[in-house]
């Protein structure tokens, strides 16, 4: 097993969860240099992480042996910088959304391949470990028919991430990607989707609420939901609650992690009747993360898992389960969504 020397790009709100992630990650990655066309933000995060501070991806790479290249810029940025590591011959982590349009993330994806260096996409939320439970309790429930995956809230993303109020696109793009994301980790593929979307915020330019109805290839049916806009009794964020309906069973993902599971312990295959069921109630609450704060904990969790993931396939050669080429699938779901909510019909995958 390596050091892998770090270089990350963007010093902004979400870059201090990928810093402590690869300090808690020590020795097997090193952080070696940070960048920010801010130089306050690079000099900031330079002191406190022990790194050196760049202005410039090229100069940063040009003066550093560094491993691999960790860019936690906006989505409007992605595509430039994914394609200069590229050329440089490096492996890059690249944060989600890849790209604010298909068209571009397809091009970061080639660029990739040609130059012959991995790409993962930062899509955390499947490492989660409700999702990760999830997924492995759910080989148990034989074909699944149904799901749904939802994210309803009226937490204020828009302190932390005043970017957000100004997308055109926006919670599709955002968040849409994260759940979508899920979708396939469990479901696999889909071949079509309805979606409709809404503003409820009157000061932001983009969606804030969807709701999305997918097929997938197998014949499951599963409704993914967002919101941002969702004055409940309890305000959730950010949690991402679940129900997966299988042949032998069915899963349920409730609020404060309770995960319950109801099974038919004989069948195989359908039997009617709910005779004999099993039931099995469980907390699966996040591990939170040495700087891990509510309520952030499960995606702080989840961004140590993912770079954790990314050191793995590093030592072992293997690509990353989101690669940049995965994640083309799931950004098609989302390109998907918008041209159903704009047409007013099914979209084909
Ligand atoms: P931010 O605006 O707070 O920070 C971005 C930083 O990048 C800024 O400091 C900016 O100066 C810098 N930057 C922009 N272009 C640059 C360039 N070309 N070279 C060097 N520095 C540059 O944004 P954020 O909220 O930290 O979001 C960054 C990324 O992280 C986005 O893609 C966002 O979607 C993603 N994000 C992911 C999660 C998650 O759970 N996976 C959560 C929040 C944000
Ligand atoms: O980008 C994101 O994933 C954020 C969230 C708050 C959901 O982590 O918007």
């Amino acid at each position: 097993m390596g050091s892998w020397r770090v270089g990350l790009v963007g010093c902004g709100f979400f870059a201090r969860n990928h810093l402590e992630a690869w300090r808690a990650l020590g020795p097997r990655a090193r952080l070696a240099a940070v960048c920010d066309q801010d130089p306050q933000r690079a000099e900031a995060c330079a002191r406190e992480f022990g790194a050196r501070a760049y202005t410039s991806l090229e100069e940063m790479l040009e003066r550093e042996r560094l491993d691999f290249v960790d860019l936690v810029t906006p989505p409007a940025a992605h595509r430039a910088l994914v394609e200069r590591v590229a050329a440089f011959g490096l492996p890059a982590i690249c944060q989600k959304p890849l790209a604010p349009s298909l068209e571009e993330a397809r091009a970061m994806v080639q660029a990739c391949r040609e130059a012959g260096v991995r790409l993962m996409v930062h899509e955390n939320f499947r490492w989660q470990r409700p999702m990760r439970e999830l997924r492995r309790r759910a080989e148990g429930l034989g074909r699944l028919f149904f799901g749904r995956i939802s994210f309803r809230s009226a937490y204020d993303v828009y302190r932390a991430q005043p970017y957000l109020a100004q997308e055109p696109r926006f919670i599709l793009l955002d968040l849409g990607v994260h759940l979508l994301d899920l979708a396939r980790f469990f479901f696999g593929e889909f071949e079509g989707l309805y979606c409709h979307t809404g503003r409820v915020h009157p000061g932001i330019r983009g969606e804030d609420v969807a709701t999305v109805l997918l097929r997938s290839r197998q014949g499951a049916a599963c409704v993914v939901e967002l919101s941002y806009a969702s004055r409940l009794e309890e305000e959730l964020f950010p949690q991402t609650l679940v129900h997966l309906e299988g042949e032998r069973g069915s899963l349920c993902l409730g609020p404060g992690y309770r995960l319950t599971e109801v099974r038919d312990p004989v069948a195989e295959g359908f039997r009617s009747g709910r005779e004999g069921l099993e039931v099995e109630r469980r907390e699966v609450p996040p591990l939170s993360p040495p700087w891990g704060q509510p309520p952030f904990e499960a995606i702080q969790e989840s961004v140590l898992r993912i770079q954790e993931h990314w050191l793995d396939c590093l030592d072992r050669g293997e690509e990353p389960e989101t690669s940049g080429e995965d994640n083309l699938r799931t950004l098609e779901l989302v390109f998907a969504c918008y041209r159903s909510a704009e047409g007013g019909r099914e979209a084909l995958l």
